[in-house]
């Protein structure tokens, strides 16, 4: 490298002297942008089509779609959308992830489709028969938490409201990047419309299910919708199945004996962090889908459910958590589910450290999720 610019500067001077004939030097294959879907033209034409790390930052370089425009626009039609909702004022302890769908995004960077044969399955899912796009971001008020869950609710709504592309499967699935969990109801509030009510894979360190009396003290019906209550809240309007089930879950719970009992309740069954100690990873894989068997699955990934070494930019991270391999190999292992929608949420990009270590985590996470959405096609009800 270093004696090419040498030689570069010694042309520069002697053409300079001469006459101004610039001869650039023949144009090498490694000028071609990495991601370019031309051919290089060898007569030093360069192809500059569709480079990485250019253009504005989707995930894993998707085209964007303009998902939300307005009726009587021509959009682009979708299989599978990303749609980030940055919101973070239902949360308890740290707040920051309403910068989370940015932050995952900049995670997924490196990731280009035509560059992601998968070394495990040998698959790629970006180049099957699924169109993966990026809607950018819902527009939530950051002011008024109602009004920003309702903005969520109709976003979802649109999104898949529209017709899919693949006329066989006819509704196109979502991908959320949260936003704190609060973005998860407005979720399952969309998916309800078109699929009914499903079993819930909850990861995370905490249950989620709290009565808002516990956890917002009662104060208000605003305060009771937060991070930490939705899944009690998407139990009460009948979104969730009682086949539902959490996975990863280490927090202290706040009563002795009422929290796990409502958690029951709400329809969970537990599976705790150190379960996966004893039961391994096959066995986690196992047990999510016996207990799911028969039912359409919304998967939920709180980046709380990795340890803090794995994930410490979140709001109310705990240790003792698992490692980024092991929620990966569970998540890949739950091939064959009919997964209707999924999130991935808490990530907090402040608390990120340089290396962006929860950010590339949580990018591959919402890669693992589009994976078994591709995986299996699901046919669901669009609305009229
Ligand atoms: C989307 O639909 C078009 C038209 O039916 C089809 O040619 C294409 O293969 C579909 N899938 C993708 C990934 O674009
Ligand atoms: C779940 O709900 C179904 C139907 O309402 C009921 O038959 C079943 O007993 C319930 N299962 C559990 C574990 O509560
Ligand atoms: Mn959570």
């Amino acid at each position: 490298m270093y004696e090419m610019l040498s030689s570069l500067s010694a042309l520069c001077l002697f053409s300079v002297a001469a006459a101004r004939e610039i001869t650039f030097p023949p144009v090498f294959g490694v000028q071609v942008p990495f991601g370019s879907t031309g051919e290089h033209d060898i007569d030093g034409e360069l192809d500059v089509s569709g480079a990485w790390y250019s253009g504005l930052m989707t995930y894993a370089n998707l085209p964007y779609v303009h998902c939300l425009a307005s009726d009587g626009e021509n959009v682009e039609k979708y299989d599978i959308a990303i749609v980030g909702a940055p919101f973070d004022t239902g949360v308890t302890a740290r707040p920051g992830a309403r910068f989370g769908p940015s932050g995952i995004r900049t995670g997924a960077r490196r990731i280009a489709p035509q560059f992601s044969w998968n070394m495990y399955t040998g698959r790629n899912s970006f180049l099957e028969w699924a169109k993966i796009v990026d809607c950018g971001d819902a527009p939530l008020t950051f002011l008024d938490n109602t009004v920003a869950l309702n903005q969520l609710t109709k976003t979802h709504k649109v999104i898949s409201g529209r017709e899919a592309n693949d006329t066989e499967y006819e509704v196109p699935r979502i991908i959320t990047l949260g936003g704190d969990h609060t973005t998860t109801l407005p979720a399952l509030r969309s998916t309800y419309d078109h699929f009914g009510p499903v079993s819930v894979i909850h990861f995370d360190s905490h249950l989620d299910t709290w009565d808002p009396e516990v956890l917002g003290g009662g104060l208000s019906h605003y305060a009771g919708v937060n991070h930490g209550t939705f899944l009690h809240i998407a139990h009460e309007e009948g979104l969730v199945l009682n086949s539902s089930i959490h996975a990863g879950i280490r927090a202290p719970v706040a009563n002795k004996k009422y929290d796990l009992r409502h958690d029951k309740a709400c329809g969970f069954s537990i599976i705790k962090a150190r379960d996966l100690d004893r039961k391994g990873t096959q066995g986690v894989i196992e047990r999510l889908k016996e207990r799911t068997s028969g039912t359409k699955v919304y998967i939920s990934v709180d980046i709380d459910v990795l340890d803090p070494a794995y994930a410490p930019a979140t709001g109310t991270a705990e240790v003792g958590g698992w490692t980024t391999r092991e929620l990966l190999t569970i998540l890949d292992g739950l091939t064959g589910m009919e997964v209707i929608g999924a999130d991935v949420v808490e990530v907090a990009p402040i608390y990120d450290n340089r290396g962006e270590t929860t950010q590339l985590a949580a990018a591959e996470v919402v890669h693992s999720l589009i994976s078994l959405m591709v995986e299996t096609p699901v046919k669901g009800k669009l609305l009229a």
